[in-house]
């Protein structure tokens, strides 16, 4: 392989590179087809995306109420949002444009701006083929879904009979257990597992037991949960016991990792369902404490304030059982996914995992993805030119092999228990 010389070169090494890499996206909302229903997609799933819900409300003032709204079919929600966000203004939010570049990408021209036209373009696909036309126009070969035993719509879903294409994969998402464990003990005790509300008598072991059979049926890739700004380690809570005296031991048994998302705050508004969530900034010396207190665990890491980014690249940089990943939910706007990105390099080198989708719905994928490669080669580009500078011999495929980690190698080597 010839050096590269150069930034026009290297530029060029780069974009190849990150639009011919295959991508593992490791946190997503999306099923495989065999759940049915769960698996979201089409426009008007697009348009009701709960990013686009929350601007919607912020224009619409008293025209459309919240009652009458969710009153509203996904249709009639969605020829509302097409009107207020779509029509009347031009679509200029990450969600909105978001919807425009996923329709341009297919091949649908949004110049008619007739959601008429778009929605025959869908109703004349089947959700197989349009799985395979978007993971063959983003290169997206690996999805990991967000399964929650507590979820009663999901649930039914994992019988024996349950086999699923093998392009995604499970995450048990434990968030009721860790965070509402009132909730958790009661559907637990439904569920025939002797669990009490005081964790008394036989329910660590109960909680044990529980993990264990639906890593058994799930056999996921990690565990997850997310976690509000408060949460704290070492800590009283219910939570933060079951996570030192359940959750993490078994994870270390089964050789899983603890994938935390920290610093959502759940319900501010509830009127607005999903899209009332909010943002706060988490205490990161709990993320150090639990790496250092349990060496045998490793952890998978994103939060969700952009105040917290530096102190938790600084803390991986403390600890190889730390991976930090993606640039989650509201940090997920060009201008921070590069600002984060950029910080990520200079500290963590290649030693962490740049994005992940966080799809809800299946063409997601589509302008995440896109987005996020086009920052991914502009600051790479950047970061390989000052070490082209410098004299460092930089060949085109060792940029391949290290564009390759970053969109997914590095976080499936982790997963599987190797170092980022
Ligand atoms: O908790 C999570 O996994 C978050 O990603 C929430 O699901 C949130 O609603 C979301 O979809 N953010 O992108
Ligand atoms: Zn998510």
């Amino acid at each position: 392989m010839t050096d590269l010389v150069g930034r026009q070169d290297i530029d060029a090494a780069v974009r190849r590179a990150v639009e011919t890499s295959d991508i593992t996206d490791i946190h997503t909302h999306l099923y495989a087809p065999a759940f049915g229903d769960l698996l979201l997609w089409g426009i008007d799933e697009m348009l009701t995306y709960h990013y686009i819900v929350a601007e919607f409300f912020r224009v619409v003032g008293d025209e459309v109420d919240s009652d009458r709204f969710w009153s509203l079919s996904k249709a009639g929600q969605a020829e509302l949002i097409w009107e207020h966000l779509f029509l009347r203004r031009s679509p200029i939010s990450e969600s909105c444009r978001g919807v425009i570049t996923c329709i341009q990408q297919l091949g649908i021209d949004p110049s008619d701006r007739d959601l008429a036209m778009i929605r025959r373009w869908f109703a004349d696909t089947d959700v197989e083929t349009h799985l395979d036309r978007v993971v063959e126009l983003t290169h997206v070969r690996t999805m990991v879904m967000t399964n929650d035993p507590f979820d009663e719509a999901e649930r039914p879903c994992w019988t024996d009979a349950l086999r699923y294409d093998e392009r995604f994969r499970a995450a048990l998402r434990i968030d009721t257990l860790l965070v509402e464990w009132e909730r958790a003990c009661a559907a637990l005790r439904g569920l025939g597992y002797d669990v009490q509300p005081d964790l008394s008598g036989p329910t660590e072991d109960e909680v044990r037991r529980f993990l264990d059979e639906w890593i058994a049926r799930m056999r996921p890739v990690y565990l997850a949960a997310s976690l509000p700004p408060s949460f704290r380690y070492p800590d009283a809570s219910a939570g933060a016991q079951l996570l030192e005296r359940c959750v993490l031991p078994v994870a270390a048994e089964h050789g899983l990792p603890m994938g935390m998302m920290i610093g959502v705050r759940r319900g501010v508004n509830p009127r607005l369902q999903l899209a009332g969530d909010a943002v706060g900034k988490a205490d990161m010396a709990s993320v150090g404490n639990l790496c250092s207190a349990f060496g045998q665990n490793r952890f998978l890491v994103t939060v969700l304030a952009r105040e917290n980014q530096h102190e938790l690249a600084v803390i991986a940089r403390k600890f190889g059982n730390l991976h930090v990943f993606g640039c989650w939910w509201f940090v997920n706007v060009p201008s921070l996914t590069e600002e984060i990105t950029r910080l990520r390099i200079e500290l963590l080198g290649h030693s962490f995992t740049p994005q992940h989708s966080d799809a809800r719905v299946l063409e997601q994928v589509i302008y995440k993805w896109h987005d996020a490669k086009v920052m991914l080669a502009r600051v790479l580009t950047d970061k390989y030119a000052v070490l082209g500078q410098v004299g460092y011999p930089l060949t085109e495929g060792q940029i391949r092999g290290e564009v390759a980690n970053l969109l997914g190698g590095s976080a499936m080597r982790f997963l599987s228990g190797g170092a980022s």
